[in-house]
């Protein structure tokens, strides 16, 4: 008996140590795993699929409004928004519906025909594809040779516009868990 009881005690032991591993692999999976999620948007940013969108008030020309998205801090900053499907051009009016709702917009996005007239290209650099373009009636129509850069205009449909108005805008930044930590609370003010 005596014998038996003590070949026993190292099976317990062995029972309790390899559950005491399982335990703590438990405890540094949810670790990771809470680490691993971040908030997929910078505070103020709103996720579409796998970008984040947001409205900035401040008036200010398209040229200063493009360098105000990049200044985000996160990994390669931002760009103006490119609603480059309706989808996504669907959810940037819901924003800008939300904030103002009789609005007629006057926010910039990320697209213009700087480089060659009647040229319209993203701020990556793509060509528009016309079959998604959302302009309002008549546009762009470059009154005066002199509107090379897109804003939300009236019925948040797209103007044509001079660059150096002063509109509002919109950036937007990849969402996922690649943004770095923002510890002022907010990319942009
Ligand atoms: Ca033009």
């Amino acid at each position: 008996m005596t014998q038996q009881n003590d070949s026993q005690v190292p099976g317990i032991f062995d029972e309790i140590l390899q559950m005491l591993k399982s335990v703590e692999g438990n405890i540094k999976n949810q670790t990771c795993t809470a680490t691993a999620q971040r908030p997929p948007c910078p505070p103020g940013y709103n996720q579409y699929l796998h970008h984040c969108f947001k409205l900035f008030e401040t008036r200010i020309t398209f040229m200063e409004a493009a360098a105000a998205c990049a200044r985000a801090r996160v990994p390669g900053g931002g760009t103006l928004a490119m609603p480059q499907d309706r989808g996504t051009n669907g959810f940037l009016v819901s924003l800008i519906n939300a904030k103002d709702r009789y609005s007629s917009g006057d926010y910039w996005f990320g697209l213009h025909d700087r480089n060659e007239e009647g040229k319209w290209e993203w701020m990556d650099g793509k060509a528009l594809n016309s079959g998604i373009s959302m302009w309002g009636m008549d546009q762009p129509n470059d009154i005066r040779g002199g509107e090379d850069c897109a804003s939300y205009g009236w019925k948040n449909l797209w103007y044509d516009t001079g660059c150096s108005r002063k509109n509002r805008f919109i950036c937007q930044v990849l969402s996922s868990g690649l943004l770095l930590p923002s510890p002022e609370g907010s990319v942009l003010s």
